[in-house]
């Protein structure tokens, strides 16, 4: 798939983009990442991206031009999401759903917003990754970038599953340990010990259970409803 990234801080994206899985799946195809410098579609002398706000108040507002000129040009196809405090939340199902797109365009908006028009017209859907506000809209485009295209088939190896991790079956993880079996008198349960794979496979669903019952009532309840609607 392609990953488009609208941004006045293109820089912000190297070091992140090469690295780790995000790297090695653009090194191997899977995916394209085009980091587009908003500033490129400015016309001034200064490349002014932002300005004051009508009708008055602090802080400055991304201009309208930059983005409708980078839509023209580029002719996105697919999700043009605007990252914003104001959006719907960033989840695992939105993550799949972007996967399986051929294209997917992130807009990084600053300063206290973006005019309004951008998010009525170039933007497709409004996302935010939490209920925090970020001085930007790049860190929080790395987080969807990250959760996108760990999805993608062979992006992750052998030894990094996505079907065995946290949200997986809407469940949280169950602990996991390497060796020493102790350490600083702290052991390893003797159940993953044991070899017996029957016993290691329902003590790990106990523990999924009990961690997200207790750290994640939102989450429990879910599955709890969804187990129900499955028995009827
Ligand atoms: C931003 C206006 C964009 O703060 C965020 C953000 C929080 N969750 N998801 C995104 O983006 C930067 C701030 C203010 C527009």
């Amino acid at each position: 798939m392609r990953i488009n990234i609208w941004t006045i801080f293109p820089e912000f994206f190297e070091a992140t983009l090469a690295t780790s899985i995000l790297g090695r799946a653009a090194a191997e195809g899977l995916v394209e990442y085009r980091v587009v410098d908003l500033r490129g579609y400015t016309h001034d002398r200064h490349r002014t991206v932002d300005d004051e706000p009508y009708g008055g108040g602090a802080g400055m507002v991304m201009k309208p031009e930059p983005f409708f000129e980078a839509r023209d040009d580029l002719g996105p196809e697919g999700p043009v999401a605007l990252l914003t405090p104001r959006g719907a939340l960033f989840d695992h199902a939105t993550a799949v759903r972007y996967s399986l797109a051929p294209e997917l365009t992130l807009l990084c908006g600053h300063y206290k917003g973006v005019d309004e028009r951008v998010a009525q017209v170039v933007a497709t859907e409004e996302l935010s990754i939490g209920n925090y506000v970020l001085s930007g809209g790049e860190p929080a485009a790395l987080v969807v970038i990250d959760a996108v295209v760990r999805l993608l088939p062979g992006a992750l190896g052998n030894h990094e599953s996505a079907a065995t991790d946290s949200f997986y079956e809407d469940l949280l993880a169950p602990p996991v340990y390497t060796r020493p079996a102790e350490y600083r008198g702290l052991q390893v349960p003797e159940v993953l010990r044991s070899g017996d794979h029957a016993r290691i496979a329902q003590w790990r669903r106990e523990q999924s259970e009990r961690v997200t019952r207790w750290r994640r009532p939102d989450l429990w309840r879910a599955y709890r409803a969804a187990e129900h609607e499955e028995n009827e």
